[in-house]
């Protein structure tokens, strides 16, 4: 299997997040994907390839127009104020607040597109952020073009971003992006697993109202769990996404048994739509040494992981999302991509 990555993933390089009513430093590094290219290049998984440059109009067709000028114009705006540490939101819209106007000045814009204060704009968060969706767009066109599979190894991740919001680490949808870009490359039915620790809320609100992408999400209950407002199971779609969207919330302490029980129905559900590629989300925070979620999976669960999605006999596109446990990340992450190829 073919990777694709790009070094430009460095120039996010967020020094803080509020965390526990502290700052502290942020637990998305650089040094995370720097040990997943290492242990692919140790197992020799494949060919590593950089990104091509698909620009603008393919983000466009995820992402607001104002929501991509914010990210780009946002570090510049914050810097000329003098601040020269991480951008991060102090307001939000909360209800009885508006939020159809979007504020001129920089704090204002920060509280209108942020989820959370974990997710500092740095000097190159527009720069990394375009390329890991440049990293997921060439994945997604090795796969057009008749590749069995790619894994794209993005960084910053994508799965909490949604039209016009960034958070959880995400700025722009990196597998959302790569599903519509295989929509509008032919493919008629994509189907998207998430199976990172957090519910893919950005994923789910993108596709929600649609019946050519199926969304599975596996996840965190949001009783316990961020993003805490969504990610029920009773949230199955609308309009003509009725039944396009399935949650599988699990509670805190969730072990293999009971995750590769709801994988498995994910599955089943994948089949039975048709779908003719297959985009997988691939956080490894599900992993028993995480240092902020709460599953107890082990390190041989991913390749059994990577077996179970092997058997959909699917095209299949994995983007990297979340994972934590550094020293355990390479090897977790790279297990699914081996299981998948050891079972094709
Ligand atoms: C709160 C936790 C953010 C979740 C990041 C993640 N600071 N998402 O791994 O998949
Ligand atoms: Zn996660």
């Amino acid at each position: 299997m073919k990777t694709i990555y790009s070094e430009a993933h460095r120039l996010h390089d967020g020094q803080a997040e509020l965390i526990d009513g502290k700052l502290l430093p942020c637990f998305e590094t650089a040094q995370r994907a720097e040990m997943v290219i290492s242990r692919v290049r140790e197992v020799r998984l494949g060919e590593v390839l950089p990104p091509q440059d698909f620009g603008r109009k393919t983000l466009e067709r995820v992402h607001r127009a104002s929501f991509l000028d914010f990210l780009e114009n946002a570090w510049a705006a914050w810097s000329e104020l003098g601040r020269n540490c991480d951008a991060l939101p102090v307001i939000w819209p909360a209800r009885t607040l508006r939020n159809d106007r979007e504020p001129e000045t920089i704090d204002g814009k920060l509280g209108y597109f942020a989820l959370d204060a974990g997710t500092p704009i740095t000097a190159g968060t527009w720069q990394a952020a375009k390329a890991a969706a440049n990293v997921a767009l060439t994945g997604q066109k090795l796969l057009a073009s008749g590749a069995r599979a790619a894994f794209s190894l993005c960084r910053p991740p994508g799965h909490h971003a949604g039209a016009d919001t960034y958070g959880g680490y995400c700025f722009l949808n990196n597998a959302a992006i790569a599903a519509q870009a295989s929509r509008n490359d032919g493919a008629e039915k994509v189907a998207l697993l998430d199976i990172d620790y957090h519910h893919g809320n950005g994923t789910q609100t993108i596709f929600y109202d649609r019946a050519d992408v199926l969304v599975c999400s596996l996840h965190g209950h949001p009783v316990q769990e961020y993003p805490y407002f969504l990610g029920y199971d009773d949230e199955t779609g609308s309009a003509r996404g009725e039944g396009y969207n399935r949650n599988y919330p699990l509670r805190w302490g969730t072990g293999w048994a009971r995750w590769s029980e709801a994988l498995d129905d994910a599955c089943k559900h994948i089949a039975a739509f048709g779908a003719e590629v297959l985009i997988v989300s691939l956080g490894v925070d599900t992993f028993k040494d995480d240092p902020i979620s709460e599953f107890k999976l082990d390190s041989d669960n991913y390749l059994d992981i990577g077996r179970r999605i092997a058997a959909l006999g699917k095209p299949t596109l994995f983007v990297m999302e979340g994972g934590y446990a550094l020293e355990s990340i390479g090897l977790n992450t790279v297990n699914v991509l081996s299981g998948f190829e050891n079972a094709a």
